[in-house]
């Protein structure tokens, strides 16, 4: 931090948050205002780095669609009002729906985290719903559960620890720059001879530079794994020391996968008896190795147990909490992620009303309501009514499996909060529309693995706020104050007490950065309830889950389909930055990849509107002709709509989520299929009505 020039010019550092990246930023400033830009080389996570979605960070600060202050539903039309006015009825219809109808029936929900999740549990826990709403099923928390139930905590490639090989498994890390710790780790590894092995059914920056790529059936990741844990076992390529001093149910696994040989798994993922012993070898062979499991895999119904098997992989290999391996996340002791939401105070009879807790009791225990549950709680009353929702930043029908649904959920509500920055097609169903900051406007503690830092509030735009700002708001005025703090530079001043800092000296300060400590389980064993890695969880079976990972091959594709997948734009975020004109030139338009040969049989050329269709439903995308999928597979682009339209043309149009229906039942995590849904494709002219 410079102190103010004599011109006016100062420098100030913060952490972007266009994206999970957290790229430290130089801020310069002059006269107060924030005249530019740029990566910070001093910061520990990026060295420098910043991409295009970062440097459309001032666009989106000074948008003139921003919202920049509260408004009330009046009809058909939204009205300003005060902060106060705004608050207050908010805190009374909170406090009149708990009183008639019991806390369970208020849902909070927000999307990905953006450093303040732990926030909105502690407000749901402190009011005393079970029900917060969000994407974990489809993103992070298939692989934090099946980590946490198999290993006793959450894992990440250690790029800096020198691996001999990386293996990035349904991720772009490249370009997403997924989970705290930014690509270009990942880069820089590659660059110093780090081996490259990638599993994606798509041609990638990444799939490009590998010594092997297997480009797999969408979907079947399970049956590799599986393969791969059959192949290790039955090779002898498993640290046999590790395994005997730190498993349970090694014979079981062995049992297990047994009949997952290289044919069968070849079978299973369009892929070849050879291609499976190549990576298993490759794998089980190197000194060092890591896995980077990302959101390919997360996102169908074998997502969780596919995880477990991977954890699995990486303790019989040896490169669990292992130098270059996959490092057990050890935490700072500031009030965090962990402690933060109070989920103590959650009583187990509340903790027992948790929608979907039945039918999905892993993502239940890591404290997420199902979001199919959520929506019959709203539509049918079952188990009991929801009619109220308090939403920090969700962009709900782009992001939910079945957006019709979702979107007749949201309509029929009694009250209904959304917190954003722009009119969205949530916010537009909303009674009360509070406006918040971007990273630019907001005091924040950016928790990582690599690292802790501090993010600036450098910029007002009207009347926002902070959505911590808001359950600050809302918290005084419903009586929780004891579990609060008067303002928000106390409560940062108190979550980290436990590292001797105020906010003014962390921010003095700037980021510390987190070594990892190594082979933590030598000294007291993993944080497991057998202080081992569980290979076979007997915890699980008796929640009705399976014991050991198995895989579900699902129905064959109908004849005439396509097995559609997606993957995350790199220059948007979500649903979000499609009015950001520097983005959107990039990509202006939500595509549809098409393998060349398949377009040619149906009579699609590049750039023509393609309807696409599913069992659930249907929506219009431009066509890509893209030689990097087989024939068979087709990618949508998720979470698209229409800022610059109205109605339901705005965001049924394009929205990939008309097309993905209900999750299954089986495996406890209920990860909605986004990966590998059967759609069929018809040329069509392009319709501007709002007509599906
Ligand atoms: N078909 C399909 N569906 C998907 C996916 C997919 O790949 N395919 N991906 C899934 C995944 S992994 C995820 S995480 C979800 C994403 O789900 P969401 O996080 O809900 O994604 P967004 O649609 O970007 O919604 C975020 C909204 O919050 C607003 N916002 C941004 N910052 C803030 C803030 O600080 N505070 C508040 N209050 N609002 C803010 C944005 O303007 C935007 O409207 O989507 C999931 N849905
Ligand atoms: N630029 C940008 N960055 C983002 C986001 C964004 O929208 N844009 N979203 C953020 C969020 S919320 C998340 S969760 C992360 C996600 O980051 P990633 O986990 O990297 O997710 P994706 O890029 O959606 O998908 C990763 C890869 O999975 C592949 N894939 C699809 N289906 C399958 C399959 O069945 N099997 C296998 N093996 N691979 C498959 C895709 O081809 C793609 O290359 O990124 C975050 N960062
Ligand atoms: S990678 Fe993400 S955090 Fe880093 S500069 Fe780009 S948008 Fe910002
Ligand atoms: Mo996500």
């Amino acid at each position: 931090m410079t102190p103010p020039r004599a011109d006016g010019a100062s420098e100030q550092r913060s952490v972007c948050r266009m994206c999970h990246g957290g790229c430290g930023v130089i801020v310069q400033m002059h006269d107060g205002v924030i005249s530019e830009l740029k990566g910070d080389p001093s910061s520990p996570a990026s060295e420098g780095f910043f991409c295009v979605k970062g440097k459309a960070s001032l666009e989106l600060l000074q948008h003139p669609a921003r919202l920049r202050e509260p408004l009330l539903r009046r009809g058909e039309r939204h009205i300003p009002i005060s902060w106060d006015d705004a608050l207050d009825l908010a805190a009374q219809r909170i406090g009149e729906q708990i009183a008639r109808h019991g806390p369970e029936t208020v849902v909070l929900s927000q999307g990905t985290d953006r450093n303040y999740q732990e926030w909105v549990f502690r407000f749901a826990n402190t009011l005393g719903t079970p029900n917060v709403l969000g994407p974990g099923h489809v993103c992070f928390y298939p692989r934090v559960m099946a980590s946490i139930l198999t290993c006793g905590g959450f894992t990440f490639c250690d790029y800096d620890g020198e691996p001999e090989l990386i293996v990035i498994w349904g991720s772009n890390k490249l370009q997403t720059h997924s989970d705290g710790l930014i690509g270009m780790k990942l880069a820089k590894a590659l660059q110093r001879g780090a081996r490259l092995v990638v599993i994606d059914p798509r041609a990638t920056e990444l799939s490009k530079r590998a010594e092997l790529w297997l480009q797999i059936r969408p979907g079947s990741d399970g049956a590799l794994a599986l393969g791969m844990l059959h192949l290790l076992i039955e090779e002898g390529w498993y640290d046999a020391d590790f395994v005997r001093e730190h498993t349970e149910g090694f014979d079981e696994l062995r049992e297990h996968v047994r009949h997952y040989d290289p044919q069968r798994v070849a079978g299973l993922t369009d892929l070849t008896p050879e291609q499976v012993r190549a990576l298993a070898g490759a794998y089980g062979q190197a000194q060092r190795a890591c896995i980077e499991a990302g959101t390919g895999l997360s996102q169908n119904e074998n997502g969780f147990a596919t995880l477990r098997s991977i954890c699995m992989l990486s303790a019989l290999s040896g490169n669990l909490d292992a130098p270059g391996g996959d490092v057990l996340w050890d935490l700072l002791p500031v009030d965090g992620r962990r402690s933060f939401p109070l989920a103590e105070r959650l009583s187990p009879e509340q903790q027992g009303k948790r929608l979907g807790g039945r039918d999905y009791p892993v993502l239940s225990m890591s404290g997420w309501a199902h979001p199919d549950a959520v929506w019959d709680a709203m539509l049918d009353k079952q188990p009991y009514p929801v009619t109220t929702l308090l939403n920090f930043g969700s962009n709900l029908p782009m992001v939910y499996a079945d957006a019709q649904r979702v979107h007749r959920a949201l309509s029929g509500l009694d009250f209904h909060m959304s917190c954003d920055l722009f009119m969205t097609p949530t916010a537009q169903l909303a009674d009360l529309v509070l406006p918040v900051g971007s990273w630019l406007e907001r005091d924040q503690i950016v928790e990582f693995n690599a690292y802790l830092a501090p993010r600036r509030k450098l910029a007002q735009v009207g009347q926002c706020r902070s959505d911590e700002e808001i359950i600050l708001g809302l918290a005084q005025r419903l009586g929780l104050g004891e579990h609060f703090w008067p303002d928000l530079g106390a409560a940062l001043d108190h979550k980290l007490a436990g590292i001797g800092h105020t906010w003014a000296s962390f921010q003095g300060h700037g980021p510390i950065a987190i070594q990892p400590n190594y082979r933590k389980y030598r000294s007291g064993g993993f944080r497991t309830r057998s202080g081992k890695v569980n290979l076979l969880h007997a915890g699980l079976a008796r929640m009705g889950c399976d014991a050991l990972p198995q895989y579900q091959p699902g129905p064959d594709l109908p004849s005439g389909h396509f097995r559609m997948s997606s993957a995350h734009s790199r220059h948007f975020y979500n649903s979000e930055y499609r009015q950001l004109a520097g983005l959107r030139k990039r990509e202006p338009l939500p595509r549809v990849q098409i393998h060349p040969q398949a377009a040619a049989a149906l009579g699609i050329a590049e750039g023509d509107w393609v309807l696409v269709r599913s069992a659930n439903g249907s929506a219009r995308f431009a066509a890509q002709l893209y030689e990097g999928i087989t024939p068979d597979v087709v990618y949508v682009a998720p979470s698209w709509w229409y800022p610059e339209e109205q109605g339901a043309a705005s965001w049924q149009r394009s929205n990939a989520n008309m097309l993905t229906g209900r999750a299954s039942r089986g495996g406890g995590m209920g990860s909605s299929n986004f990966r590998n849904v059967a759609v069929q494709l018809e040329k069509i002219e392009r319709d501007d009505s709002n007509a599906q």
